[in-house]
Order: structure tokens, then sequence, then C-alpha cells
């Protein structure tokens, strides 16, 4: 079910009554607001696919894949899930495999079994262009009634971050004895990579209570959101071996117990919290020119929490290091709903929010809504050539090659070490690119390349010429 009624206006015989379309104002740039997808289960991963459609999961156990322009849908995975997926725990988080051209893999988290007695399965399904099939266990942890995560994340080192919960038992966030309270890293195909912050362990951080937002940002940051208890709900950035103090601490490092306590296991603290707790959730960085206002923010879905703090979707802005937030701006709050989950047009630069309804554990009215810079859109008249290169050789010693398909004009191009040291930039006007790498360190870099109706990324390897 589709609302465009901005069409009436443009269809309709008496164009001087014609429906007036919400529009919303930020700043300069005027948003006009579309319901994309109405009438579906409570969405919860909402992403926009490397296939150019929208992908949402549904914690009732569905897997959606959206037309963007039309707002039709095919339902392309169900499964059974905890408690029907009226709790908390049911089909959670989301992940495309990042070179779908050949690997067209999607990994879901969802949640199985009787409720307090069920299991978190993080599995990786196949895409045969019409469904999900051919399904693989890559992970199974406990689930719980409450606090089950889960958001995925595929890095630049196309490694996978999943965010797992303390299942409602905060002791097992500063267990590492288990993988609950945790941010958890894998391989793709599952296995345990060898740089993660212990030998054989799947655990990247720890101290963790529940998170259910991840992002990545400028310069390979990673910001993650989690839930506080009643207060402190924190915006983090994701460290490898860090910990993030739950439950001995909650927000800042800043009663007497909490600095002790900071001091001896090296803390990282948030670089925003809110009390009373707001429930933040799903997260993207925002770069677009479409919304000039909003580039170099993070987008945070605001669930409105058990206490009646409002519904909203807020705007974080960043400094220029990305590495803290300098303001925050609010908008949405009107709705009354929650927002579950944010995700970004790559081309038009449109934002979806996902409204989870007005009331926990979110029982609708579900909406998937478009905010559009029309006056944007409307110049972006074709999708971009891929953006996406071939690297040769790779592994590469002293030289790298990049060649596109088509020749490419004014792209702006950053390379980035994994340590998220940016190594070179310029731009490319060719079908090649060449670099020497003479001097590198040995290990992982990506080549980002943005121009105006998005960005691709391509990783590659620097190796000893031995
Ligand atoms: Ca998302
Ligand atoms: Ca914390
Ligand atoms: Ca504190």
């Amino acid at each position: 079910m589709k609302l465009k009624s901005v069409l009436l206006g443009v269809f309709g015989l008496a164009s001087a009554v014609a429906t007036s379309q919400t529009t919303w104002e930020i700043g300069n740039t005027t948003l006009t607001e579309y319901d994309l997808v109405t009438g579906m289960e409570i969405p919860w991963e909402i992403l926009w696919g490397p296939d150019d459609h929208l992908w949402m999961t549904s914690r009732k156990g569905e897997v959606l894949r959206i037309d963007p322009t039309t707002g039709d849908y095919t339902t392309v995975l169900e499964k059974n899930v905890m408690n029907g997926g009226n709790g908390e725990p049911g089909m959670l988080g989301m992940a495309m495999h990042p070179d779908w051209e050949t690997t067209p893999k999607v990994y879901v988290v969802y949640c199985a079994g009787s409720s307090w007695n069920g299991q978190e399965y993080l599995s990786v399904f196949d895409w045969n262009g019409t469904e999900l099939v051919n399904e693989q266990f890559l992970l199974t942890i406990d689930a719980g009634g409450i606090h089950n995560g889960s958001r995925l994340l595929v890095l630049p080192d196309n490694t996978l971050l999943m965010t797992a919960g303390d299942v409602g038992s905060s002791g097992l966030s500063q267990s590492m004895n288990s993988l609950q309270g945790k941010t958890l890293r894998l391989n793709l195909d599952g296995s345990i990579p060898d740089d993660n912050p212990l030998p054989d362990s799947y655990i990247y951080t720890l101290g963790n209570r529940n998170s259910q937002g991840l992002a990545l940002g400028p310069n390979g940051i990673v910001y993650a959101s989690e839930h506080g208890q009643n207060s402190n709900d924190e915006f983090n950035i994701v460290e490898a071996g860090g910990n993030y103090g739950w439950p001995q601490v909650e927000g800042f490092c800043n009663t007497t117990a909490e600095e002790a306590f900071c001091e001896e296991n090296n803390v990282i603290e948030p670089l925003k919290a809110w009390t009373p707790c707001i429930a933040v959730n799903g997260i993207e960085y925002y770069n677009h020119e479409a919304i000039p206002e909003w580039q170099h923010t993070v987008l945070l879905s605001v669930l409105g929490g058990l206490g009646g703090q409002y519904e909203r979707l807020s705007v974080l802005h960043l400094s220029e290091d990305g590495l803290s937030v300098t303001s925050e701006d609010q908008y949405f709050s009107s709705f009354n709903q929650r927002i579950r989950d944010v995700a970004v047009n790559p081309y038009t630069g449109s934002v979806y929010v996902a409204f989870n309804g007005p009331s926990y554990p979110g029982s609708g009215p579900n909406i998937i809504k478009e905010f559009r810079n029309e006056e944007f859109a409307s110049t972006v008249s074709e999708r971009p050539d891929d953006l996406k290169p071939m690297a040769f050789p790779n592994p590469c010693t002293d030289r790298i090659q990049f060649e596109w398909e088509h020749e490419l004009r004014n792209v702006e191009y950053t390379v980035y070490a994994f340590t998220g040291e940016t190594v070179a930039q310029g731009q490319v006007n060719n079908k090649l690119l060449t670099l020497d790498t003479k001097g590198w360190s040995n290990g992982s870099y990506f080549i980002a390349l943005t121009h105006a109706n998005g960005t691709r990324t391509a990783t590659f390897q620097v190796v000893d010429a031995e």
C-alpha cells in the first residue's frame, strides 16, 4: 500500500485544489514526506541493498525486499521466531555481503525457540533472485526475553560485527566466558578473525548492555548506540578490545566507584549520554549533499523509551575528525511514533525512517516513510556507473592499479588504511588509476570513491615483495 499523494496534484484535474504534500524545512532544504510502505509487520532493520532495493527485517520473522520507487515489496524469507516477535526478541539485524556481484549473500540475526529459553542465530543465506535460501548457521548464542541486540555491520576489512545484548543478566557483560553483552567480530564465513583482540574468541568489545545501532562513519570510525537501564543511553565509538563499562559504569565515569573501575579497566566513555533514557536505536552516517544541513552527522533513531521520553530522529553533528558530537538536532517527534531504524538512498540522498507505532514493544501501526529533497532528486537523472573498481594485482607490493568499466570524471577518491589513517587522496578522471604503494605498511587498505550519487569502496592488501 502506497500513498503518493503528490501525484494527485500532478494528475488531478483541478490542480488548484491539489492534495497538499507534507513538507519539512531543514534549514534551507525542503524535504517532502512520502509513506513508502504501510501495513507490514514491525520493521526492525532497514538498509539500502547493493541491488538498489530497500531491504527490511520484520521482528515478526520476515525479510522484505522493497522497490524504493513504488513501495511494492516481496517477502523473501520467513522464519518462526520467539514469542512470535511480539516482545523484544525476533528477527533483528541484517547485512549484505560486500562483494554482492559474485557473492549475493545476506546475513540475518533472529531469535527462535520458547520464551526465555530461545537461541539467537546469526545465519547467512544465498539470494537466488527471488528469495533467501540455503541457510548456514554461523553462530548460535542464548537468546533472552529482553536485550538480544542485535545489529550487524560489515566493515571495510570484510569482517562482520554483531552486537549481542546481556539478555537481562548484567553480570555476563564483563565475563570473558560469555558472548553476551559484547560486540562480536567474525569473518564473513563465520570463522574467528586472526586479528581479534583475544585469540580464538569472537569478542571484540565487552561491557555492553544492549546495543541496537551500528554504523560506519568517516575514516573507518565505527559508531554504536546502546540502551541504558533507566539512565545513560549511550553513543559510542567501537574500538577493538574496548571495555564499555556495563554494569559497573553507566554513561561517563563520574562517580567515585565508576572512576575506580574505569581507571582499572580502561573503560571507554561514550561520546554522548542521555538521561533519562530515550531508547536509542538504529543509526546511519549521513554525508550526502542532498541535505547539506545533515552532512557529516549521525542519524539516530529514538524509540522514546518507557518513561515517556519523546520519539524522534536525532541528528548528531560531529566534529571534523568524527571523534566527538558537537550538537544534536531533533526532528519528527510530532508523529509520536517510535523510530526504529533509518536508511539512506545513495543516489537521491533521501532518508527512509522506519516507525513502529506509539507503544512498547511495538505493535504498529508500522510504516516506512521517505523524506526526499525533490529539488536535488530531480537532478539525479540516472544511476551512476558502478564506481567499484577492479584492483590488481591484489595483494600488491609496490604499486596497485584500479580499473573501471567506464571513464570517470571528477570523482574524488581517498585511500584509507584499516588503522583509519588516510594514505592517499585525489581525483579520478580516467578509466585507470595507479598508486605507488612503496613504503606502505603491510596490511589491508580500502579506496573510497565519492560523487554526487554516493560512495563505493574496494579493499586491497599490501604485502612484502618476497
Ligand atoms: Ca539500517
Ligand atoms: Ca558504557
Ligand atoms: Ca556514570
